[in-house]
């Protein structure tokens, strides 16, 4: 998972934490070098130089902010999120709940301006800066895992990235509202689970690009779901979101996926005599549905395994 951020230094809080951050803007051997260092160790790391323009950020977080002012009744008109839409409070389809609400959109193009109409008045602006989001991380994501394919010495450098660059790509947009907590329930800065936002899991897909208005309750939690592809030297890094600060916090994750139909097994430069292969191929449709067939918290992986 990756947050980019637009402040070009580390602040208190990733120091705090040791959470690394990546300047983009350095020359590629060093950067590359860095971000795998970084999916090994954390599974997680901030950006900055990223090159994402502020202004359609800022817009995308203005639309945002607009929805989900709405009154719910309004809102619903969007939902339910079975799986794209409007959700409240539920999570997958298993009786996972939060305290948030949330749009869940595929980012295919025509699929975004077709949802578009039961989210906005004016549906070809909010389109519009959607998809310019979409880009500018997608392009984003491409960078990254560009370089995370340099850094593990992958010989075709776009390994990863074709992946989500294919018209067919099964990306997701997601945009989390987490409402400010009441006066009873506000512990800003206590990391324990007092009001839980949105619960332990770790992200299925490639590559998460995440942004947020910097209200505290993401917390990541150390390894152990692995990253197939590189037969187990990344991981998806496990975490949730605590929802118990004084101010709402709003996210937007960009979730790069293969196409449904995409075969997935480690790339053969992962495996050797030494390192055999420890996953079946699978295609990514058959992953998801395993996601989607279990609770937030349970791990995936394993039913793939080569025992
Ligand atoms: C986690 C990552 C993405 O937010 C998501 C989530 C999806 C959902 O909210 O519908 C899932 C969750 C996520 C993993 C397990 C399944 C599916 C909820 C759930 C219980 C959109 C995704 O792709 O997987």
């Amino acid at each position: 998972m990756v947050v980019p951020s637009p402040t070009p230094r580390r602040t208190k809080k990733t120091r705090a934490l040791g959470i690394p951050t990546i300047d983009l803007s350095l020359d590629s051997s060093n950067v590359s070098r860095l971000i795998v260092r970084a999916c090994e160790e954390y599974g997680f790391f901030k950006v900055i130089n990223h090159g994402v323009d502020k202004e359609v950020v800022t817009r995308l977080e203005e639309e945002a902010a607009h929805f989900f002012g709405k009154p719910a009744m309004e809102k619903q008109q969007a939902g339910p999120a079975t799986p794209f839409g409007y959700g409240c409070k539920n999570i997958g389809c298993h009786g996972d709940t939060g305290e948030l609400e949330y749009l869940l959109l595929h980012t295919n193009p025509l699929s975004v301006s077709e949802r578009s109409k039961s989210i906005s008045n004016d549906p070809s602006k909010f389109s519009c800066v959607v998809s310019d989001y979409i880009r500018a991380v997608r392009q984003l994501a491409c960078v990254i895992l560009d370089l995370a394919a340099e850094g593990l010495w992958v010989p075709d450098k776009h390994a990863f990235s074709r992946l989500i660059q294919d018209v067919h790509s099964d990306s997701v947009l997601r945009l989390n509202h987490y409402p400010a907590a009441v006066e009873e329930e506000i512990t800003d800065w206590d990391p324990s689970p007092k009001r839980i936002g949105f619960g332990e899991h770790s992200d299925p897909q490639i590559l998460t690009i995440l942004r947020s208005n910097d209200v505290a309750g993401l917390q990541i939690r150390s390894h152990d779901g692995l990253w197939v592809l590189t037969n187990g030297r990344f991981e998806s890094v496990r975490h949730r979101v605590l929802a118990n600060s004084s101010q709402p916090r709003m996210s937007t994750m960009y979730f790069g996926a293969p196409p449904l139909d995409e075969w997935i097994s480690p790339l053969p430069h992962m495996v050797s005599q030494q390192n055999p292969s420890l996953y079946k191929p699978f295609t990514w449709s058959e992953f998801k549905k395993a996601a989607y067939s279990l609770r937030l918290r349970d791990t995936r992986l394993d039913l793939f395994r080569i025992h």
